[in-house]
Formats: C-alpha cells, sequence, structure tokens
C-alpha cells in the first residue's frame, strides 16, 4: 500500500485504478491543475530542470527520490500514510469508537468546509510567490523555492482528492472553485486573510515559510488526529513535506541576520542608513517583517472562541496538537482556558470553556513553537557579538481576527491610541520605504555556488550536494 504507482497518469498510492469513476473525475481535473499552474504559478519557469524531490514511497526512510525535472511534469500525486485497520477515535464525543473510513452524513458539512479552507491556502501560497524566481539570491534558495511551489501543488491535489472521493457533487464543485478564486483577487479571494496578502519579496518569503507554514504544521497536525481516517492519513504525510518548507524559511532569516551581522561588523555601525548602503538588510527592517508575518499568522487559527472549534473537537474531525500525548480526558467538558479579552480597553484574562477556547489552545502551541526558532536567529547575534536581539510582537499585536482586533497595542504590549498607532505605525510595520528599499536589493543571481549580498549562504547544500551544485538549469 504504501509503494506509489507511477506507472498510472495520477500517481497514487490509493488503488486509483481500482475506482474508474473517481479516476475519470481526477483526471478530468487535472487538466485544469495544469492551466493554472501555466497561468498563476511560478513566473517564467517553463524551461527550467530544477532539483527537486519526489516521493517515492511513504515509508519514513527513504521516501525521496532527487532529479532534475520540468515543474510542469513533477508527478503530482495522491500518498496517503499507510492505514491502521484497529485504529480507534480518541479525542471528544465519539471516543473509543472505530476511526471513520466514510464521511458521516452530520458531519459532512463541517468536515468538507475544513478541508476546502485547508485546500484553498496551498495555491494561494503558490499564487503569492509567483514572481520571486525572477530575483532569487542564488540557484540554491531558487531550487528550494520550486520545491515548496511543486509541494504545496501536492497538498491541493490531497485535499482534491478526498473531496472528489467522499463529497460528490459538492466535493467535484468545491475542487473546481479551488482553481477558481485567486491570491489577492478583488472579487474573488482566497479564504484566509494571511493569503490574499503579498510574498513582494524574499525576505517576505523566508518569513511566510518560517510563520505561515509553521500554521501549516500546527493545522496539519491537528487534522492529523482526525477521527476521518483518509484525512488524518493524508495530512500525516503532507507533514513531512512541510518540514522541508518551515527549513526553507528558518534558515534563510538566518542567512539574512548572519549577513546583516557580519556587515555591522565590518563597518562598526548599527545605523540603518550605513547598513543599507552597505546593501544588507538592517535589523529593524527585519522585525518589521517579522512583526507583520507573526500577526496575521496567528490571526489564522480563527477567533478566540468559537463555537466552530468546540463541535469540530467533540464530533472528532480535527483534534489539538499532538492530541495524543496529552493526559487530559480528550473530552474536555468543564474544562476552562484563559483567553484575553478588551475591556474598557483594557486587556484582562478570562476562563472560558475550553472547548470554545480550541483555536486558542492551537494557537498558543504554535507561539511557543515560533519563539524557539526567533532564538536560534538571536544566537546568530549573539555570536556574531551584537547586543540587539530580534522577538515576536504581543500576541494582541495587529489582529484582525477575534476579541484582539477591537484594540491598539504596541509590539511590546502597551495598549495605545489611535494617534500613537498611526504615528508609530512605520516603526512597528514594514512601510512603503522598507518594502522599496528590499525590492531594491532584489537582483537575480544564477550563477552556482554565488550568492546576493544581503545573505549569507547556507551551510550545506541540499541532499548532499555541494553549495555550488547546479541545482537549476535554465535550459
Ligand atoms: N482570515 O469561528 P472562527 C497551510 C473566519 S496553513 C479570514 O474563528 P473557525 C499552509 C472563519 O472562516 C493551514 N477569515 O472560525 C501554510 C469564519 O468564517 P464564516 C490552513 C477568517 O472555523 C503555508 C469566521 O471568520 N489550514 O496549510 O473556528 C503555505 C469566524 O471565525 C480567519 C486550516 O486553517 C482569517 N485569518 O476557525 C501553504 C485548517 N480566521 O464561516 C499552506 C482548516 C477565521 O463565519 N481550517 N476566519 O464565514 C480551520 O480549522 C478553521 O477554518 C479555522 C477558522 C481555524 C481557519
Amino acid at each position: 500500500m504504501s509503494t506509489i504507482n507511477y506507472s498510472e497518469k495520477i500517481p497514487n498510492n490509493v488503488n486509483l485504478g481500482e475506482d474508474r469513476t473517481l479516476q475519470r473525475a481526477l483526471e478530468q481535473w487535472q487538466p485544469n491543475f495544469i492551466q493554472w499552474w501555466d497561468d498563476v504559478g511560478p513566473d517564467g519557469s517553463t524551461n527550467f530542470d530544477v532539483y527537486l524531490r519526489t516521493a517515492v514511497s511513504v515509508d519514513p526512510n527513504g521516501w525521496a527520490q532527487f532529479d532534475h525535472v520540468k515543474m510542469r511534469d513533477y508527478r503530482w500525486g495522491i500518498f496517503l500514510n499507510p492505514g491502521d485497520a484497529e485504529r480507534k477515535v480518541h479525542f471528544g464525543d465519539h471516543a473509543g469508537e472505530r476511526a471513520w473510513q466514510d464521511v458521516p452524513g452530520e458531519h459532512r458539512a463541517n468536515l468538507r468546509r475544513i478541508i476546502v479552507t485547508q485546500g484553498d491556502t496551498e495555491p494561494a501560497s503558490v499564487e503569492q510567490q509567483r514572481h520571486l524566481g525572477l530575483t532569487c539570491p542564488s540557484q540554491y534558495d531558487l531550487r528550494n523555492l520550486f520545491q515548496v511551489n511543486v509541494e504545496e501543488g501536492r497538498h491541493l491535489w490531497a485535499m482534491v482528492y478526498l473531496l472528489h472521493k467522499y463529497f460528490g457533487r459538492d466535493g467535484r464543485d468545491e475542487a473546481d472553485a479551488l482553481l477558481q478564486r485567486t491570491s489577492g483577487d478583488a472579487n474573488n479571494p482566497r479564504i484566509l486573510g494571511a493569503f490574499n496578502e503579498q510574498t513582494p519579496d524574499w525576505l517576505a518569503f523566508f518569513m511566510f515559510t518560517y510563520f505561515t507554514d509553521r500554521d501549516g504544521k500546527f493545522q496539519l497536525s491537528a487534522l492529523a488526529e482526525s477521527a476521518f481516517d483518509p484525512l488524518a492519513r493524508t495530512t500525516k504525510f503532507m507533514l513531512t513535506e512541510e518540514a522541508h518548507h518551515m527549513f526553507v524559511g528558518e534558515s534563510g532569516v538566518s542567512r539574512v541576520v548572519a549577513r546583516t551581522a557580519q556587515v555591522m561588523n565590518e563597518l562598526k555601525t548599527d545605523d540603518a542608513a550605513k547598513i543599507r548602503a552597505a546593501g544588507a538588510i538592517d535589523l529593524g527592517t527585519v522585525q518589521r517583517y517579522l512583526n507583520f508575518h507573526y500577526s496575521v499568522t496567528i490571526d489564522l487559527f480563527g477567533a478566540d472562541q468559537s463555537s466552530n472549534a468546540a463541535t469540530f473537537y467533540s464530533s472528532g474531525l480535527k483534534g489539538r496538537y499532538e492530541e495524543g500525548k496529552r493526559g487530559d480526558d480528550h473530552v474536555l467538558k468543564g474544562q476552562t482556558y484563559k483567553v484575553l479579552e478588551v475591556q474598557n480597553g483594557q486587556l484582562v484574562e478570562k476562563d472560558v470553556p475550553m472547548l470554545n477556547a480550541l483555536n486558542e489552545v492551537l494557537r498558543d502551541d504554535f507561539i511557543k513553537d515560533s519563539v524557539a526558532g526567533v532564538g536560534r536567529w538571536n544566537r546568530v547575534l549573539e555570536k556574531a557579538g551584537i547586543p540587539t536581539r530580534l522577538a515576536v510582537p504581543h500576541k494582541a499585536f495587529n489582529r484582525q481576527i477575534g476579541a484582539l482586533a477591537g484594540i491598539k497595542m504596541s509590539p511590546e504590549g502597551r495598549v495605545v491610541s489611535e494617534t500613537e498607532w498611526a504615528a508609530k505605525k512605520n516603526e512597528w510595520l514594514p512601510s512603503a520605504d522598507d518594502f522599496a528599499f528590499v525590492a531594491s536589493l532584489m537582483g537575480r543571481v544564477v550563477d552556482p555556488g554565488k550568492f546576493a549580498g544581503w545573505i549569507a549562504p547556507p551551510v550545506m547544500g541540499i541532499n548532499r550536494q555541494p553549495v555550488d551544485f547546479e541545482y537549476v538549469r535554465f535550459g
């Protein structure tokens, strides 16, 4: 079951050939997907041969094969982690019952909504990143961008398979709509806020893959607990791909910070203007990008109190991060959780029923994980003898979703007036000037082993290849 059949038009390990109707329906969706890739996928990349990894099996060891391929010919397919016939639902009102191999009628609408929301983010991110290849800082980075892009395409396939197989005509319509919404489109935008923002430059890309792909890690982990077994198995496999995306983000920002620290030491200055004049990105700009991507990403977890979240959990559709490792009753009735609320213009903590606060529980798990990586960036500064430190802003900073959307907050967590917000906004979030400066650095470096001046080279290459390997052949 874990071996992937590449002889079929749609590579898969779900015996697609045995279900002709489903196979035909997906084969009809496939050219629309390719059309979408051609229209809004990576700009100007059609003839490139890219050193990509492709899944060859879903076994934890050795699922990946590396080769130069054209992205259009990437073997997008449907790969589920191996099933366990004995698997039981392990949280919520159905705990102890057999995991579902089909969709129970009463949970159909909610499951469809979750799968569509998940599926919508995948093509959105490809659309957001489509112009970045034109300004890559190196071949190594270009290859990583393209790897992320093809895997997001595959994640779309993962959700489309579930929609087609388990949701009939509605599912097919939703699968079509996933190719019709467009990131940032005024009339038909993507579903969630962060996926309609722009990713205008590589600093934004690294922040996005560090923070926003980490939302992917936490949401997919919560779905990997689902009572609906096909969803759990497909998201488990997606998580193995997601790990590389977060690596691209974490190491990317780390290399930017390393280069900036080097320039600061060479010039013996922390003056942003001088650092910029030397072609590096000053730490103030890095911090403002961080503030932006962190705040729009924590919005992705939804409202702090949500009856949807309670229903999703109690009915077994979506668990918590690492549900199986938690020591409580996995039903959570009568338990409480602390959320922040605005009262008379100030933040106060309030105990609310935990079931309703599960979006906040997941957001808090995400926050802990994000902060750890920021600490690793700070160690780069520390080692270089630079006293400045990066930090995630307060949870209520720049929020648009949930109770905290009603308050203006400084990154340090001080409630501020509208007037102060307007005056300081450009110190806290990237300004037009910051974007213009970062854009001015975005050249296009494509000689093997060469890197743009604003980013340090990586410590090692991909798949034990040297850093100056020809990761992309431009055809
Ligand atoms: N922007 O009761 P609430 C990834 C809507 S990332 C705009 O809190 P709920 C990836 C919400 O839809 C992982 N709207 O909602 C990363 C609802 O609308 P309706 C993606 C928002 O259902 C990088 C209303 O506000 N996966 O994989 O509890 C690259 C009330 O909100 C936002 C998932 O998200 C927002 N930020 O929670 C590529 C998992 N937040 O119905 C890929 C599936 C909320 O009233 N999704 N709203 O019109 C879910 O589990 C839930 O839908 C959410 C929302 C957690 C997102």
